[in-house]
């Protein structure tokens, strides 16, 4: 039995939970609330040392890592493949992997703290806030966490974030030019890797950032369409939040 530990709403959890519903595979799922520090505790800890989701337990082997994880799976699990053998076609895909781990990872989790996770964090006492961010094991990752909470809105870093998520934009619509999917006309890893990061935009009501982009348009709504979407997605949100996230980001509007 293969054992992922995520959280619903988690862009890089919800790479590894797409992939395994394309994929068809049974699997048991423990949902680690970040909200309360559930990834602190010192059960998780000794899973990932870093206090971040996903994770996988196969076979008694912890793997940590999304873009890891992913390849894992499509190793193991060779049914239904989203890496092809091509060498080509997976130095493409792994091109869009690392893109997205190096570049627009970051770019989404500033945009998400100072959008939507800041006003919730807000309603916590001095203590819990505190307590939260001194059990955070990397440092740089505090710092930026604090500056994010501390800042808000006005945080100067939210520009330049979006700037990036622009580039991936435009990026996958010349990319979708020549193909249905971001690199043949079949889905692969890239595209599981690029679509929670869209979706997270989606989430923030940013939907203008592609307004333009036909190809993009396209592309996302063929990705909604898929039967592992509504399971991976839809599926997993509590009753109010996207509603919730989604007045977030109208408020967010004029700042960003
Ligand atoms: N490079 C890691 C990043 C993991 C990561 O940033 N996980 C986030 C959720 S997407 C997390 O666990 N955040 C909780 C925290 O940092 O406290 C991966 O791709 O798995």
């Amino acid at each position: 039995m293969l054992t992922l530990y995520t959280n619903f709403n988690a862009v890089c959890g919800q790479k590894v939970t797409m992939l395994l519903n394309e994929k068809q595979l049974t699997y048991n799922c423990i949902n680690v609330d970040l909200r309360v520090g559930e990834q602190h505790s010192s059960e998780f800890l000794s899973i990932n040392p870093k206090g971040q989701v996903p994770v996988i337990i196969h076979q008694q082997k912890i793997i940590l890592e999304s873009s890891t994880i992913c390849l894992y799976i499509e190793s193991t699990f060779q049914n239904l493949p989203f890496y092809p053998n091509s060498m080509r076609q997976q130095s493409a895909i792994k091109h869009w992997m690392s893109y997205i781990d190096n570049e627009i990872h970051q770019a989404c989790s500033i945009l998400t703290w100072s959008i939507a996770i800041r006003p919730a964090m807000l309603e916590k006492t001095t203590g819990d806030l505190n307590k939260h961010f001194d059990a955070i094991p990397d440092i740089s990752r505090r710092k930026r966490q604090k500056r994010a909470f501390d800042l808000g809105l006005s945080l100067p870093e939210l520009k330049e974030a979006k700037i990036n998520y622009q580039n991936l934009l435009n990026r996958m619509e010349i990319a979708l030019k020549n193909n249905k999917y971001l690199t043949s006309d079949y889905c692969s890893l890239a595209d599981i890797c690029v679509l929670p990061y869209v979706i997270r935009l989606d989430m923030l009501a940013l939907q203008h950032l592609w307004q333009n982009l036909p190809y993009v348009r396209h592309w996302l709504a063929l990705m909604k369409s898929r039967d592992a979407y509504k399971l991976s997605f839809d599926n997993q949100y509590p009753a109010g939040f996207i509603k919730r996230w989604q007045e977030y980001g109208i408020k967010a509007q004029k700042f960003i």
